[in-house]
């Protein structure tokens, strides 16, 4: 199974130039290093701003790296007067092929919950727009021992999805899902969890997924938090890891190269 190295660049950069700057230096990379490369799926989430414009350099450079939304919207109308939002199908339409959704940072200052990502997974699903979950415990509920309660909390917009959708044909649950635990004690920290935690909690994931639907035991299950070039090889080492959601060191093209390389 090929790996996923996922870098997700948050609010940056800060200008359309920085931007380019950064999406020819990821193409010409990919391109030089296409054989070290060759078993990892590479793929970037720009800010809504930039998608259309990374979108235009990849598909002008047939780049081999796929590209995904950090957000979507909730409603199940893809058009109307909805003001600031955007549209599963409008992003499909511009070649986006994944949602990152639930992301620590949105549940923490946009309130995202349960019952939005299920909206959200839900309108993503019904125009074949794949989603990345984002799932993780604070630093609180690690130290009182709660990782795995919040973690199965969490994973429940995975089963009222099966339960409620009609948009999760087995061909979506099985191609179109990715799951990403990223501790929100570990994202731009500089602390990460050993990678035998990363691999108990990963187990503990992917149980959890197969008891929804047999199905599920495939679902790449991602790590994320402080992911260096340092320390990419020790979690490319365990089985349980099926790549990285990668936040600081995913804004230098050298470095998030590098982190493809060790899961490749
Ligand atoms: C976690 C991660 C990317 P960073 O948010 O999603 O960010 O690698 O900066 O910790």
């Amino acid at each position: 199974m090929k790996s996923w190295v996922v870098g997700n660049w948050k609010l940056n950069p800060a200008s359309a130039s920085a931007v380019q700057a950064l999406v020819d230096d990821l193409v010409d990379g990919v391109d030089a290093q296409s054989n070290a490369l060759q078993s990892c799926h590479i793929m970037v989430a720009p800010s809504l701003l930039h998608l259309s414009q990374v979108e235009n350099t990849l598909r002008t450079k047939s780049a081999a790296i796929d590209l995904a939304c950090q957000d979507v919207s909730a409603l199940s109308a893809q058009s109307g007067a909805y003001t600031g939002d955007v549209s599963a199908e409008q992003l499909q339409d511009l070649g986006v092929q994944w949602a990152i959704i639930g992301h620590s940072e949105r549940r923490q200052y946009y309130n995202e919950d349960n019952d939005t990502l299920l909206k959200k997974m839900s309108h993503s699903a019904a125009q074949g727009l794949g989603v990345i979950l984002c799932i993780g415990e604070s630093e609180a509920d690690f130290e009182a021992g709660n990782t795995t309660q919040v973690l199965a909390d969490q994973l429940t917009v995975i089963a009222d999805f099966l339960k409620q959708s009609e948009a999760a044909d087995a061909d979506y649950i099985a191609n179109k899902l990715i799951i990403a635990y990223e501790p929100v004690w570990a994202i731009g920290t500089g602390k990460v969890p050993s990678v035998e935690e990363v691999t108990e909690v990963h187990k503990f994931i992917r149980e959890r997924l197969q008891s929804f639907d047999a199905t599920l035991a495939k679902t790449p299950v991602l790590y994320g938090g402080s992911v260096k070039p340092e320390n990419a090889q020790d979690f490319a080492a365990s089985e349980q890891i099926n790549g990285v959601l990668v936040g600081g060191a995913a804004l230098k093209a050298d470095s998030f190269l590098d982190i493809a390389k060790a899961f490749s």
